[in-house]
């Protein structure tokens, strides 16, 4: 576990007394006892399979005691996560802000800034006691918690190791989310402080993959055959090619032992067989004994078939669904057991009275429909995360609530409940109105919800953000080409969401409506894609070279110069290579010009590049083009991506003098729309130089005739030098190196 200090994100440097001044409120409990609020909150648990939430499941599997919360009190219909995955749902859930603000976006490289402000530290300032028992997931040591016992990373369903608040971890034999539950009971009923309220966080592995359950379940659902989804065999028309290209197919990426709970080596080249069942390793002898009488004989017999010919890719399918939501729904049993026992325990102990039950889940999840299983997308069933509250005498037992809610909103909500106000940079926004009103919402609560997810190499889910309403859903996704970036769907018509309309006519102002309601919500909620930083890690080519410019960054201390931007750099590996090898390689300088980044990219490489080894007497930084080309980015969220990566820079390079060039001209002429828009770009970096650190230069006449035409000679294709304009640059900027230090003779250096 690390604990974080680095440089406090968004200007945080958290201090939670000096800010409660402007918190305080006599509030809803200025006479009262403030409520306790038990958060029970699982990980990945899709609505499907809860039976309140009345779906294709609800017969098959219900779920008794997490019904009961909402037969005591509310259920809402239309709840959802802001960032599709643990770590960043977390990360919203405690600032009651979406990922770009909290900083926490992917699973991938985050590390959560504990010093920022969220509701814990809040809470605890007004004298409520806060616990979190159970998984974490946010890298480095919780904060803001009287008594934290964590799962480390995902933690395990077997014999799980917990990380201990004095820097130990300890194990526990049994099951994870049987243990989490006694850990949150012996909390309540002996650790805490019983004349404080509290905020007891009890966070479940369950159900996330790899499914375990106890051994209690391994025969529930034996003789039975759970209903498959309507969409378990989507063939991905009439959407963007993305929903093909991700690898979380239960048809195809399920592996042999992991997920399907099989021994050795996959027999049918069916299967993915690239890693083994960590859980089952972690079994005793008598345990592996146990697992290997309830699965063996299914096992067998599925090899047999398999060996004789006998599967076909549609039974196969059908089989590893059934294999894989049994598991599931036998993982949510053990957690519904774990809430009964919770329940009977605040009702016995005389709590419930005062204690807010709430029941939730970091984001939804696949259960084969449209043929998958994980998380990420923005369509429904992972989008939605369950939502189900019971605090008596407050919200009338049974009410269904339609609203549009969020998970950003339960930081806000924790404020209101302890009697604070919402501090104005919480995005999210009480929900306590809504518990008031049996769920139905006050005539000027929100019409829309704002969504984002930033790519990860797993599962190879495009990035994508977008824009749900109470019927339409938008979806944007930067990454891919032309129409294949816009999906729309009517939830109306189309619950399924298995034909994007964007191009229909008849949806046509929907389309517009939609968009101008889409880049209002990005407004609001201040994103600006060109400033958060972003890998292309789907890109083979990309990874392969990022990872090759670290190990060369780290092997290079002599290097003096340093080229950062997009293709028009990565070019002096092309035609630019005469130029580089006569100029720029006596200096030992490092090329991290990558073809095709914009300012998102490249600020990601700055902040996880290897510049520790590196002193560098200049940095020439070129970017921004692409932010124009790709999307046509307004001139003014292209100028702050130039500018964070500049900061960025700086802040990892604090000796090195910065050559910041203005982005070149592009298209035939003067008049070519993207060339103005990159003009535009151009006129506001100028002034980020400061002549000292920073300095700034426009060499784009060099490269244009007297009527501000680019000549073919020069860019043939009217956006890259060719071997003649690298000739000019060089010559354009060789002044400027030598005035920044670059003036040792080459035959010195060599
Ligand atoms: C692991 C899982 C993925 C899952 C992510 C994120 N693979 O990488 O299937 O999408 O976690 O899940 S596994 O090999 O560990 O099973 S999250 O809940 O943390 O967001
Ligand atoms: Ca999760």
């Amino acid at each position: 576990m690390r604990s974080f200090s680095r440089r406090a994100f968004m200007g945080s440097g958290f201090a939670a007394s000096a800010l409660l001044a402007g918190c305080q409120t006599g509030g809803l409990w200025s006479n009262k006892k403030k409520p306790n609020i038990l958060f029970i909150f699982t990980d990945d648990h899709a609505q499907a399979s809860i039976s309140a939430y009345r779906k294709h499941l609800k017969d098959a599997a219900p779920t008794p005691n997490i019904d009961r919360i909402a037969a005591d009190g509310a259920i809402f219909e239309r709840s959802y996560c802001a960032n599709s995955i643990c770590g960043p749902s977390r990360a919203c859930i405690l600032t009651g802000k979406h990922s770009h603000i909290n900083g926490y976006i992917d699973n991938e490289r985050c590390l959560f800034d504990g010093d920022q402000p969220t509701f814990p530290k809040y809470i605890q300032q007004v004298g409520y006691q806060t616990a979190l028992i159970g998984k974490w997931h946010l890298v480095s040591d919780p904060q803001g918690f009287d008594h934290w016992e964590i799962l480390p990373g995902q933690g395990s369903y077997i014999n799980p190791d917990f990380l201990q608040q004095d820097g130990g971890k300890k194990r526990y034999s049994g099951y994870c989310t049987d243990i989490v539950t006694d850990k949150a009971l012996d909390w309540l009923q002996s650790k805490r402080d019983k004349t404080r309220p509290f905020v007891l966080m009890c966070q479940h592995k369950a159900p996330h993959r790899n499914w375990i359950p106890p051994e209690r379940y391994y025969d529930l659902f034996k003789e039975v055959e759970i209903p498959e989804p309507e969409t378990l065999f989507d063939d991905y028309k009439e959407r963007s090619p993305a929903l093909a290209q991700q690898k979380m197919s239960i048809a195809k990426d399920f592996n042999w032992a992991h997920d399907m709970l099989m021994h050795g080596e996959p027999t049918d080249p069916r299967f993915e067989s690239s890693f083994g069942n960590d859980e089952y390793n972690r079994m005793t002898e008598a345990e592996k004994k146990r697992f290997d009488a309830a699965y063996g004989p299914e096992s067998e017999a599925l090899k047999k078939a398999l060996a004789e010919g006998k599967m076909s890719d549609t039974q196969l399918t059908k089989w590893k669904y059934q294999r894989y939501i049994k598991n599931y729904l036998r993982c949510i049993r053990a957690v519904d057991d774990g809430v009964g026992r919770l329940l009977d325990y605040l009702d016995d102990s005389g709590l419930a009275d005062d204690t807010i039950v709430i029941y939730a889940s970091d984001q939804g999840f696949y259960l084969g429909e449209h043929g998958w299983y994980d998380k990420r997308w923005m369509f429904e069933e992972s989008f939605a995360m369950p939502f189900l509250i019971r605090w008596k005498g407050q919200i009338k037992p049974g009410s269904r609530s339609q609203a549009l809610i969020q998970n950003i909103d339960y930081a806000p909500t924790f404020m209101e409940l302890a009697g604070l106000k919402v501090p104005a940079d919480m995005q999210g926004v009480s929900l306590v109105p809504l518990f008031k009103k049996s769920g139905i919402a006050p005539v000027n609560w929100r019409k829309s919800l704002y969504y984002a997810y930033y790519g990860e190499r797993t599962h190879h889910v495009a990035r994508h953000d977008g824009v749900t309403t109470e019927r339409y859903k938008l979806f944007f996704l930067p990454d891919m080409r032309g129409d294949a970036r816009w999906q729309l769907f009517d939830l109306v018509e189309d619950p399924q969401e298995m034909r994007s309309l964007h191009a229909d006519p008849a949806y046509h102002r929907v389309f517009i409506e939609m968009k101008a309601e889409y880049y209002r919500l990005r407004k609001r909620y201040l994103v600006n894609s060109s400033t958060i930083p972003c890998s292309r890690n789907a890109e083979d080519w990309w990874m392969k070279r990022f990872n090759e410019k670290t190990r060369e960054c780290r092997k290079t201390p002599a290097c003096q110069l340093l080229f950062l931007g997009d293709s028009i750099i990565h070019g002096f590996d092309g035609s630019g290579k005469s130029v580089w090898d006569t100029n720029y390689a006596p200096f030992n300088a490092i090329n991290l010009g990558f073809s095709g980044d914009r300012t998102e990219h490249l600020l990601w490489r700055i902040k996880y590049g290897a510049f520790e080894n590196l002193k560098p007497k200049v940095a020439v930084m070129m970017i921004g083009t692409n932010n124009t080309g790709h999307l046509q980015c307004p001139a003014a969220e292209s100028a702050a991506g130039v500018k964070a990566c500049l900061d960025e820079l700086r802040a990892k390079l604090p000796g090195t003098k910065v050559l910041l060039l203005s982005i070149f001209p592009r298209g035939k002429d003067a008049s070519d729309p993207l060339r103005l828009i990159n003009d535009k770009i151009n006129a506001t970096i100028s002034g980020y130089a400061d002549g000292v650190t920073v300095h700034h230069m426009d060499i784009g006449k060099v490269f244009l005739d007297q009527a501000g035409v680019l000549p073919k000679e020069v860019m043939p294709d009217a956006l890259h030098p060719n071997t003649e304009g690298y000739e000019r640059w060089a010559k354009a900027i060789a002044p400027k190196l030598k005035e920044l230090g670059l003036a040792v003779e080459r035959d010195e250096l060599r």
